[in-house]
């Protein structure tokens, strides 16, 4: 099917079609990539391979497909000039050429993502996209605590994330069901609530070793996505107190919990054992992660006294500062002075939420992530198989049909960091259940995060929204059939 040259998710800033004009990318098609973007020409050149088993050669000569840095554009931002000739594609940095590259990709034929050559004219449609993000955040949150995700499923997930320009993946990596993330001085938080019968239903175990973590902390900034990884405490910590009861105010092991209860387990704020381990695991967290943030949890501390989660909170938050790192937590945090560097997250239903205004009016950034808008293991309708429906059910057009600076009073525009589409794993048991929960509505969530406000527009999201059928289907990404949408 042709594609015109607006028809991309998120909708660009600027898009100025040459019905005129197309190039064709063909057997002796070349690129050629200007200093600095060797490493995206290459990922350009290895996602055009297979489906068009062209050999698309890279190499700093002239060349039909021209990648090149302009200083004057900022990091995220891109250009892409196509003419009969040929395609131009300037990034402000690397990362701008990569959103770019994603945006060529959605121009071309939904073949473009089969896995093996087909018999297709590789079309681009004329003219000019001048393009950048509306907000600097735009993530996505997976829960590998409740249920385990390897490795690999997760570059998977990082593979279609990246298709919209998410640009953060936040690992909620503990949780009462389970602790996933090795950590050398407190070895037995994966050993024993890494291990067999862990996660819901005993269903999801596993853990992170270091190297795991690493793999994909490089495979996620590769592709220019920064992982945020999350501790969560002082509430759901059981798994940490399973493993080590000193963790508890009376010293005796919890049972393990394999149920979808909340706020029923805490850390002892009044205790030093307590922050001698946050601090250890606050400490090698950091060292293994290259990006700004560390998540500190903060949610749903039912069992915590609301001084002793004070008291907590204003002991930790400094730790994470100690090295080298912003604090991110769900708003719950706000309920102590933060620094303006922490970043609360929004993730409630209420209209309004007193601590994050305040947290905002003291120049702190806030991530969105309103359940009933954004949390994408929230169910379809009253009929899907997977998920929960405590903030209601979430269709594609009610992720769409809202804005990040308008949803909080006293948190406009300049206190928005960004927004960020959660996936809790409870329900979910395979990287198929991640896909069908993620589809359509990330994309939803992913337009909110990039294009202009005034792009906002259901009628033509769901119009291009209808174009991803084919393109989910090539590349074996399940995606809820959404009846809103019309399916091509
Ligand atoms: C609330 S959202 C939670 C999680 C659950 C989720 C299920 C938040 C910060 N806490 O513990 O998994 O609801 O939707």
């Amino acid at each position: 099917m042709t594609r015109e040259l607006g028809d991309v998710i998120p909708a660009p800033a600027e898009v100025r079609p040459d019905p005129a004009a197309h190039f064709t990318i063909g057997d002796g098609t070349a690129i050629s990539a200007a200093p600095g973007t060797e490493q995206v020409a290459a990922y350009l050149a290895g996602v055009l391979r297979p489906a068009t088993g062209f050999g698309l050669p890279v190499s700093d000569g002239p060349a039909a497909i021209v990648l090149r840095l302009d200083g004057a554009l900022g990091d995220e931002e891109y250009r892409l000039e196509i003419t009969g000739a040929g395609v131009t594609l300037t990034g402000g940095a690397p990362a701008g050429l990569f959103h770019g590259v994603q945006t060529l990709r959605q121009l071309l034929p939904a073949e473009i993502f089969a896995a093996e050559p087909r018999q297709v004219t590789w079309r681009l449609p004329g003219g000019t996209i001048a393009d950048r993000p509306r907000f600097g955040y735009r993530g996505a949150m997976l829960d590998v605590a409740r249920h385990f995700f390897t490795v690999d499923e997760v570059k998977s997930y990082v593979d279609g994330l990246v298709q919209f320009k998410i640009n953060h993946l936040h690992l909620h990596l503990t949780d009462d069901q389970g602790w996933r993330l090795e950590i050398d001085s407190w070895p037995k938080l994966t050993a024993i609530s890494g291990g067999d019968g862990t996660g819901v239903d005993g269903t999801g175990p596993g853990y992170y070793t270091k190297a795991d973590y690493a793999e994909i902390v490089a495979y996620a900034a590769a592709h220019f996505v920064t992982v945020v990884p999350e501790i969560d405490m002082p509430g759901h910590v059981n798994a940490a107190q399973v493993a080590y009861p000193e963790l508890t105010a009376d010293g005796v092991a919890p049972p393990q919990r394999t149920d979808v209860e909340v706020g029923y387990s805490s850390f002892v704020a009044g205790k030093e054992e307590t922050y001698a381990f946050v601090d250890d695991v606050l400490r090698e967290v950091a060292e293994l992660t290259p990006g700004p943030y560390l998540h500190i949890g903060g949610d749903e501390a039912q069992a915590t006294t609301a001084e002793d989660y004070r008291a907590f909170i204003e002991r930790v938050l400094p730790l994470v500062t100690a090295y080298g790192k912003r604090p991110v937590g769900w708003h719950e945090m706000a309920a102590v002075d933060l620094p303006a560097t922490a970043v609360p997250q929004f993730w409630r239903i209420e209209a309004a939420d007193d601590g994050t205004a305040r947290a905002a009016a003291n120049g702190s950034k806030v991530l969105m992530s309103p359940a009933d808008r954004t949390y994408l293991d929230m169910k379809y309708t009253a009929e899907s198989r997977l998920g929960l429906d405590w903030a209601g059910t979430l269709d594609v057009e009610k992720a769409y049909g809202w804005d990040p600076a308008e949803r909080l009073p006293g948190v406009g525009e300049e206190s928005v960091l960004g927004v960020e589409a959660p996936l809790w794993s409870e329900t979910l048991r395979s990287l198929a259940d991640v896909q069908t929960m993620t589809y359509p509505r990330l994309p939803a969530i992913a337009e909110i995060g990039w294009s202009p406000r005034g792009h906002r527009d259901w009628e033509s999201f769901r119009r291009r929204l209808a174009a991803f059928a084919p393109r989910w289907r090539e590349q074996g990404v399940a995606f809820h059939p959404s009846p809103e949408i019309p399916w091509i």
